[in-house]
């Protein structure tokens, strides 16, 4: 009888040991929300984000997405991360300020000259160094997607000249230096959440607003809305938040399956919304809106005019993280 047993309890053993690393991945369901229409690429970046983590979990884990600011707004979503109650937000950097001030080195007036510069700071060790920061506020930045290039749209003229910002009622996200920047110009500058801001146009209620150019296009700004100007004020960065108290609970293997996948779903978010560009810009032209761009002249007027935001918000950003921005910023330019 003891052989008997001891050899089952060995069988038992052995069939343990022997279990496949799947026993690592437990069926999941994840919640992941943002503030922006399905149409728009970062549900590309979703889609494929979602059939890799269906592919490393052979199927354990399934993706429930909600769109328009269904699950409410950027930072309202944010707070639910960090509490526990939902797994994923994907959210521009600009409404978190207020979670980690240095996520407003983003905001800087014209701190990117183009997208490749964008990527090689965000995915490179000053993105791994914002990653760190965010998790002292329990949230997990798996990877940095592209909200892109913000271009002014308004109902009230075609903004060719550093006066035309002057008395335009502009819509601004919830963050200080973008109001500073509007301000500045001679703009007189709302703070709102995204989801209220095609209402507020519609209704008159401001008369502008700014983002990309593939978001005027999928949030069909257009409608409401007769000038764009190529202002291309700012890059925003989309980050790709997980609960940090939820992450904890995941297993090592699990934890970079998610790692992974965002990644993944990252390049497909950017190179979708960078081949989009161009036809959105052709698009809301077709759907009646009138497009400028500014001569350099004027660029330079502009761009003088609020230079004076980065020493306004040295302190609150951190001196030291926008040093390290614009030394990083120097390496990649091969000053
Ligand atoms: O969730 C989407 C928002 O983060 C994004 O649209 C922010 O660009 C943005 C804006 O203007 O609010």
């Amino acid at each position: 009888m003891k052989t008997y047993l001891a050899l089952t309890a060995t069988t038992a053993l052995a069939a343990l040991v022997a279990l496949p690393a799947a026993a690592e991945i437990s069926s999941r369901t994840i919640t992941i929300s943002n503030g922006i229409a399905e149409t728009h690429p970062v549900g590309n970046g979703v889609a494929a984000m979602e059939e890799c983590l269906t592919e490393r979990t052979d199927g354990a884990w399934e993706l429930n997405a909600f769109w328009s600011s269904a699950l409410g707004d950027d930072l309202t979503a944010t707070q639910a991360l960090r509490s526990g109650t939902q797994e994923m937000v994907i959210s521009s950097s600009s409404p978190l300020v207020g979670i980690e001030p240095a996520l407003g080195v983003f905001d800087l007036p014209f701190l990117f000259n183009d997208a490749a510069e964008a990527d090689a700071v965000l995915d490179g060790d000053f993105g791994d160094f914002i990653a760190e920061k965010m998790e002292e506020s329990d949230l997990v930045n798996l990877a940095f997607w592209e909200n892109g290039f913000r271009n002014l749209t308004n109902s009230v003229r075609p903004v060719t000249s550093l006066e035309d910002f002057q008395g335009m009622r502009v819509r601004v996200m919830q963050n200080n230096i973008f109001l500073d920047t509007f301000q500045t110009l001679g703009a007189n500058a709302t703070p709102m959440a995204f989801g209220e801001v095609f209402t507020a146009l519609e209704t008159r209620a401001i008369d502008a607003q700014e983002n990309p150019y593939v978001t005027i296009d999928t949030s069909q700004f257009y409608e409401v809305q007769d000038y764009l100007s190529a202002t291309q004020h700012a890059y925003t960065p989309f980050m790709v938040l997980f609960s940090k108290p939820m992450f904890d609970t995941y297993s090592e293997e699990e934890q970079q399956i998610l790692r992974d996948c965002a990644v993944v779903g990252r390049d497909e978010q950017r190179r979708v919304s960078r081949e989009l560009s161009d036809r959105s810009l052709a698009k809301v032209q077709e759907e009646g809106m009138a497009f400028n761009e500014i001569d350099t002249d004027q660029m330079t007027r502009i761009r003088e005019e609020v230079a004076g935001v980065y020493d306004r918000h040295a302190e609150t950003i951190g001196a030291d993280v926008i040093e390290r921005m614009q030394a990083e910023l120097a390496r990649i330019r091969g000053e």
